[in-house]
């Protein structure tokens, strides 16, 4: 059976994941849509297991508030972005980070979060293909962001937010990682942000910062939130760094999976009630 005491292998999240659709198939559509990606760096093993966990309350969890925000909601879930990395840092490295493909240059795979095709590979990228942050020899090279970017593609006109979970550091980021170029309504998102982070502190005292990428951490073209919001002006866009602070950084214990979890899905909830509130 599936749990959160544990990180999982890619085969037993896929077979969860078609048990959910067997046991509930009931589809409801025609509300604003929500995008979660998890997982699109290999190593950071809390995002795909906080995502799952969320993707799991969304369908049981009988907390009030969390009903009303998924039913209110269409949600677009995906656990693992990157699925052979995962595999990899499961079988071989731990701490592997892009995709698998032979760059035909000696070492494998591109940074999926530099692979997008907005401002890409501008800054905060290295063309060295066994570079941690090689952004590929072109937009969209790799198998995994050509396919995702042409599905949201095909969605994009039913999602207001998108959020992408990574580790570690405890931020909740806000667009644009290119540029220090602030979005539009940057005032509201750090508004929101903040609101957020106050609500994910308040079950065991985590503490998150709230900002622009580039302000707060560092240069980074050609990452998914960024494509997301330059090409089709998604307004709640961000990006977690979930814990830790660096103590155990990637190697989160499992033990911290679903605490993790919970101040996350508490954060997300008091997110998009302030979402609402203010249109
Ligand atoms: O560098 C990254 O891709 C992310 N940090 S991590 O340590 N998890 O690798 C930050 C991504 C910020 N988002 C964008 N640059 N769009
Ligand atoms: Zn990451």
């Amino acid at each position: 059976a599936f749990d959160w005491l544990g990180y999982h292998r890619l085969n037993t999240i896929y077979n969860w994941l078609d048990s959910l659709v067997t046991q509930h198939p009931e589809i409801v559509e025609g509300n604003p849509g929500i995008f979660i990606e998890g997982g699109i760096h290999a190593r950071e093993w809390i995002s795909p297991a906080v995502v799952t966990y969320i993707l799991n309350e969304l369908i049981l969890s009988d907390d009030s508030r969390v009903r009303y925000m998924a039913e209110s909601y269409d949600w677009y879930i995906f656990p693992v972005f990157n699925p052979d990395g995962y595999e990899y840092t499961h079988t071989t490295n731990r701490l592997w980070r892009k995709t698998r493909r032979p760059t035909g240059r000696g070492c494998y795979g591109a940074d999926p979060n530099r692979n997008w095709n907005f401002h890409w590979a501008e800054g905060g990228v290295s063309r060295n293909p066994c570079s941690e942050i090689y952004p590929g020899d072109r937009p969209f090279s790799e198998t995994e962001t050509r396919t995702m970017s042409q599905y949201i593609d095909s969605i994009q006109t039913k999602i207001f937010s998108y959020i992408a979970f990574h580790s570690y550091s405890q931020l909740l980021l806000i667009p644009y990682g290119y540029s220090n170029k602030r979005v539009s309504n940057y005032d509201d998102l750090f508004q929101i942000g903040n609101y957020s982070i106050n609500a994910l502190s308040q079950r065991y005292g985590t503490r998150y910062k709230v900002g622009n990428i580039v302000d707060i951490i560092y240069v980074a073209s050609g990452g998914s939130m960024d494509w997301v919001r330059g090409t089709y002006n998604i307004p709640v866009t961000y990006t977690y760094e979930l814990r830790d602070k660096g103590r155990y950084g990637f190697i989160l214990p499992a033990s911290q999976i679903i605490p993790t979890a919970k101040e996350t899905l508490d954060s997300l909830v008091a997110m998009f009630e302030q979402a609402a509130k203010r249109g």
